[in-house]
């Protein structure tokens, strides 16, 4: 079982086995370079491994249960194998399933449990889960997101989804919430989210945020027309995590672990006196 650092944000490192993910796709899908990269991001200071076999970037198509977990499974094994904590980035019931039973001790689900049989999985399973928000589906989510009040929104679904979890009997330390930061979202919702990130907090229920390298970044440091390219959004990145470590943020989701974990390490060492741990 996954345990939350008292004194600061865990760093879940990203590992996208995938051939189209927005910042990596393509470069770990061989079994040897995706374990290469994990037990990397370990040494670089990452306290569990999100592993996904399916990319969620706008417009992404859904790949079947078979497909996704072909390309997560093995890799999944070896970590676990090695004792490294292991998360599942799925929103497959069956794919969720088999990762459990391999060993894994979170489920990242970014559509939020809106699935029965993936709400009913995590329940029965001493694991911990991450509900996420999204408005729609990948496929389409960027195409206009709307919303009447987007913090009240993203708010009350997560807060339905997890009271949900927790009367099911799911200890609320391992329920997770995410406002699920570009999915289905402008810039200027992801800015409300982000302004908002206290209001997160103080449900009590851990917040994981996921913000590395995201468009959103490139678009407010370049420019709408001219957005900075992936490969320039580490210190836009660094910046917003930062600021989310200052409001109680428990899991920060990022692609560059060595440069999150040293952030990290230095507002711990400036908050000294403790952080904003309820469990
Ligand atoms: N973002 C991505 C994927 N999974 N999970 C959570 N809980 N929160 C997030 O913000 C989040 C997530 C998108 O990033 P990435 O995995 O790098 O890209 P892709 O979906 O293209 O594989």
């Amino acid at each position: 079982m996954f345990r939350l650092p008292a004194d600061r944000p865990a760093v879940m490192g990203v590992l996208n086995v995938t051939p189209d993910s927005f910042s990596d796709g393509g470069a770990f899908l061989d079994s040897s370079a995706a374990l290469d990269h994990a037990l990397r991001m370990v040494d670089e200071g990452a306290d569990l491994v999100d592993v996904g076999g399916e990319s969620t970037r706008p417009g992404a198509a859904e790949v079947p249960a078979d497909e996704e977990w072909s390309r997560v499974g093995k890799v999944l094994e070896s970590l676990v194998r090695r004792g490294v904590l292991v998360s599942v980035d799925t929103r497959k019931a069956e794919v969720a399933r088999r990762a459990l039973d391999c060993g894994a001790c979170v489920v990242n689900d970014v559509s939020g449990l809106r699935d029965p049989a993936m709400m009913d999985l995590v329940c029965s399973r001493p694991c911990a889960v991450c509900i996420m928000h999204m408005q729609g589906e990948p496929a389409t989510m960027q195409i206009q997101p709307h919303y009447r009040d987007v913090v009240e929104e993203v708010l009350e679904f997560l807060l339905r989804q997890a009271s949900e979890a927790v009367r099911r009997g799911k200890p609320s330390p391992e329920v997770w919430i995410d406002p699920g930061i570009g999915f289905g979202k402008t810039t200027e919702h992801n800015r409300a989210l982000l302004r908002s990130l206290d209001r997160l907090v103080r449900t009590g229920y851990p917040v994981l945020l996921g913000v590395s390298r995201k468009s959103f970044i490139g678009r407010v440091l370049g420019g709408e027309a001219t957005p900075l390219p992936v490969e320039d959004r580490l210190e836009g990145t660094l910046a917003v995590q930062v600021w989310a470590q200052l409001q109680g943020v428990r899991v920060l989701r990022v692609h560059d672990v060595l440069a999150t974990r040293r952030c990290v390490e230095m507002v711990r060492w400036l908050r000294a006196d403790g952080y904003p741990a309820r469990d």
